[in-house]
């Protein structure tokens, strides 16, 4: 255990040298979320949430755990076979590193200089373990029995102290080193003051919020906005380094920008509701905010980009991040009017480092993992034929409009009011399409119309209230909503893979 604890702590130092991302715990974890089945990560998403990356990243320290005691008990018997071992250990490491989407075989430094001083601690250690009989036979017990007791205790306590303490003190000074790299990001995003829209979005109409107590806020501030993304370390861009590259089938003019080039354009400023496709019906992964960017069809019509149905060559366009994640969105819906951004800003700052910093794209309509790329550093042209992107590889569909939904919010499941009046609220939300009604109903009885906030724009969700005269006894909540093409939230439940879960979202509450 204290070879291993020596091997992560140098691993760690190390991988903040060469880059956060390189460290065995960080690689092994995303080497796992690369492979992992669309089953397991529906399974994590559903039962540990946002907190799925800290559950992963636990349980490889336990697996990492179990495994150093077994090393250490072979250890005991053969010290080379045990040393051996971490650096089979660290080669597993070097593998998912350079494995990676962005991977270089410099990542491959952490984990085997990690292992390799970890297999000169375990060798010393298990030295200093290994019964003195074996050492000098006259120490032996009386009956010729081996005395387990008699190893060399202080040269073995002086040994692993040191070992430990050397250990910590490097992961402290790694620890230190990656602030201090990430220091010039942190500065730039301070620095960074946001400018003023050429065209700013419309005031939010003030019936937009109906303020009933446990309905979720219209806008949904930085700090509580829903987080999806394979990032076991954020990526911490400096902006004045940053790049995007524009590149591809029927760009005439391939360009690289920097942030500069991005804020001198002209800037507008959109509210847009976000949504994921690992969204379950009544799921949280949902939120709005008000983004301030460049519009990306102007950045692609500079590059020469036509769509489809103007004769252009490319029908996909994949945007590619700083961490490998790839992501595909019709180059169609970029260019059709809507509002596509490059985004640097999110509800009056920059954006948060877990949100994309410097730049993310945001589409109106599309799911996430078909639109909103963070950390982006790249964008291709190319056809749905020639490229599957990364979710798309991991069986999700290539193209993922959002699905018209509602959700209450309010009562809470398995509450219990008193019978009367109750309110019965929550959002619904049909992503560029906008929403026409929402209704609900009692036990499976009548729809009733339900009363609409009023409309900020059609790529934002809705709020929507009911009056509840709600009798004692247990009831079902149904919800459905409608969009303004007349489509109504269809019934017919169905998971989130491939392309977004359906059915009405059904709380039960008991009135007293
Ligand atoms: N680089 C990168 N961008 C990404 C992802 C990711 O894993 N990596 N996840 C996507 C998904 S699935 C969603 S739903 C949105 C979530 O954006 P948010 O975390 O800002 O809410 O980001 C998208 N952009
Ligand atoms: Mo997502």
């Amino acid at each position: 255990m204290i070879a291993g604890f020596c091997a992560l702590a140098v691993a760690e130092f190390t991988a903040a040298v060469v880059r956060p991302e390189a460290g065995p715990v960080a690689a092994v974890g995303g080497a796992v979320i690369d492979r992992a089945p669309p089953a397991l990560k529906d399974f994590a998403v559903r039962n540990f949430g946002t907190n799925d990356k800290l559950v992963l990243q636990l349980g490889i320290l336990t697996l990492l755990a179990v495994f150093a005691m077994a090393i250490g008990v072979l250890a005991l018997r053969h010290r080379l076979l045990g040393s051996a071992g971490v650096l089979v250990f660290g080669v597993v490491g070097a593998v998912a590193a350079v494995g990676r989407p962005e991977g270089r075989v410099s990542d491959a430094l952490p984990s085997m200089v990690g292992a390799v001083v970890a297999a000169g601690v375990l060798y010393l250690l298990a030295g200093r373990l290994a019964p003195a009989s074996r050492a000098s036979p006259a120490a032996g017990g009386r009956d010729g029995e081996p005395d387990h007791g008699a190893f060399d205790r202080r040269g073995f306590v002086i040994a692993a102290s040191a070992a430990v303490a050397a250990s910590a003190g490097a992961g402290l000074l790694g620890r230190h080193l990656t602030s201090a790299v990430q220091a010039g990001a942190a500065a730039s995003r301070e620095d960074l003051v946001l400018p003023v829209p050429d065209s700013v979005a419309p005031a939010v109409p003030a019936g937009a919020d109906l303020g009933i107590p446990g309905l979720s806020s219209f806008v949904t501030s930085n700090k509580s906005f829903y987080r999806v993304d394979t990032a076991l370390v954020v990526p911490r861009l400096d902006a004045g380094e940053w790049r995007l590259r524009v590149h591809g089938k029927g760009v005439s003019r391939p360009l690289t920008l920097t942030f500069q080039d991005l804020m001198r354009r002209e800037i507008i400023e959109r509210d847009i509701t976000l949504a994921c496709v690992s969204n379950e019906v009544g799921g949280p992964y949902i939120g709005n905010a008000r983004w301030i960017g460049v519009r990306l069809a102007d950045v692609l019509r500079e590059a020469g980009v036509k769509p489809p149905s103007r004769g252009g060559p490319a029908d996909q366009l994949v945007a590619r991040s700083v961490d490998g994640m790839t992501i595909g969105t019709p180059v169609e819906a970029v260019m059709d009017g809507r509002d596509a951004l490059l985004a640097f800003g999110m509800n009056g700052e920059p954006l948060p480092f877990a949100h994309g910093f410097p730049v993310r794209m945001v589409v109106p309509g599309l799911y996430g993992y078909v639109s909103a790329c963070k950390w982006i550093k790249d964008i291709e042209l190319t056809t749905f034929d020639d490229y599957d992107a990364y979710w798309v590889k991991r069986s999700w569909s290539q193209q993922a409009p959002v699905k018209t939904e509602s959700r209450i919010d309010t009562p809470r499941p398995f509450a219990s009011p008193k019978a009367g009046v109750i309110p019965v609220a929550g959002v619904a939300w049909a992503q560029h399409r906008g929403i026409q009604r929402v209704e609900v109903r009692v036990d499976g009885g009548p729809w009733h119309t339900a009363r609409l906030a009023a409309e900020d724009n059609r790529d934002t969700w809705r709020q929507w209230v009911w009056e509840w005269p709600a009798t004692s006894g247990d009831h079902t909540l149904e919800v459905r909503a409608t969009d303004r093409t007349g489509t109504t939230q269809t019934g017919h439940r169905v998971g989130t893979v491939p392309d977004g879960a359906t059915g009405w979202h059904s709380v039960v509450v008991d009135v007293s």
